[in-house]
């Protein structure tokens, strides 16, 4: 009768477990460009949630709104309950969240925040990001440090805008260091604006290649932009047209591989910092946050903004440690 007993209360648990057993949980992380180191490292960071958890994490990569529309059906027909995705395009928000319903697959968007119709952000959608607009200060502020430290007159320092202005962080990181600037005593009127048409080196490169070609009398550089990436761009761009590393400062927001590479070698560079931002928070917690809610019923909260740390090339190991990204 004991046995019997005991027999039925295993049978009751596993039933009340139900789909939180962490073997039929599957959760997909869906990212706009999985060449990315930061994508990498996102992923990187959510694998160790899925082992740590015992879940299954479906990674894809999607930079169209095509692709993203075709990943979320392709996790809904493998039986997902839940997905994290940073899109390509903000303004898919309403389209991702019908289809996202339409599989009845929980949704969490990491890094770019969905918007609706009227281009304000869709709120009620689970989102971590980074606190676009402090973090742009802490590069404006850094940089206007270094124009003072190298002695430099701001007069005679042009100003790269990397811009990617249909992204809502990005122009508030962009405007974040521009503001800033402007209360360090930087001339607004030689910031010059390099509209990049995608969120890559190439693509910003080509951006600043034009504005330092315009403004071929400046005598020094700053740049920044939403990623490490941008301002590599712009870096490898004053390279290219001969400008030297001691006439300028590019200052990236990231901190991932692309910017280690760049401390990494042995010649200094015009990339003299960035503001590391953390994957594991945006990689491991969010996975584990979304398996949370899928196994145990613990909503997420609707909004977390994470913190950066600047670091330069002499101290970027510390930095990262401290952080506990490596
Ligand atoms: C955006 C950028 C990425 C990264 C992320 C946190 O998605 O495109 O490079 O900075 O925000």
């Amino acid at each position: 009768m004991r046995s019997l007993k005991a027999v039925l209360m295993v049978g009751a648990l596993i039933l009340s477990a139900g789909s939180g057993w962490a073997a039929d949980v599957k959760i997909g992380f869906v990212v706009k460009q999985a060449e990315e180191p930061w994508f990498q490292d996102e992923w990187k960071f959510a694998e160790q949630a899925a082992k740590e958890k015992g879940f299954t994490l479906v990674k894809i990569g999607a930079e169209d709104g095509e692709k993203v529309q075709s990943a979320i059906d392709n996790l809904g027909a493998q039986g997902a309950q839940g997905f994290i995705v940073c899109v390509p395009d903000v303004k898919l928000g309403p389209g991702i969240v019908a289809k996202a319903i339409a599989n009845d697959l929980k949704l969490m968007t990491v890094d770019d925040r969905l918007v609706g119709a009227d281009d304000k952000p869709l709120e009620d959608v689970v989102h971590m990001g980074i606190s676009a607009t402090k973090i742009g200060e802490t590069v404006g502020q850094a940089l206007a440090a270094e124009i003072k430290a190298r002695g430099w007159d701001m007069s005679e320092v042009g100003a790269i805008r990397l811009s990617y202005d249909q992204l809502p962080t990005a122009v508030d990181r962009v405007e974040g260091a521009i503001s800033a600037l402007k209360a360090a005593g930087f001339p607004a009127a030689n910031i010059y604006d390099a509209p990049q048409a995608k969120t890559d080196t190439e693509a910003a490169l080509n951006a600043a290649t034009t504005v330092l070609n315009k403004h071929a009398n400046v005598k020094h550089w700053i740049a920044f932009g939403l990623n490490d990436e941008a301002v590599l761009g712009a870096v490898r761009a004053s390279e290219s047209v001969g400008i030297t590393p001691d006439n300028v400062i590019g200052i990236g927001i990231g901190g991932a591989e692309s910017a280690i590479n760049e401390f990494k070698k042995p010649a200094v560079t015009g990339f003299f910092g960035t503001v590391i931002i953390s994957p594991k928070r945006h990689g491991y917690e969010t996975a584990i946050n979304m398996y949370e809610w899928i196994a145990n019923d613990k909503e997420p909260p609707t909004l977390t903004l994470t913190s950066g740390s600047l670091a330069l090339r002499g101290d970027y190991e510390t930095v990262r440690k401290n952080l506990g990204i490596e």
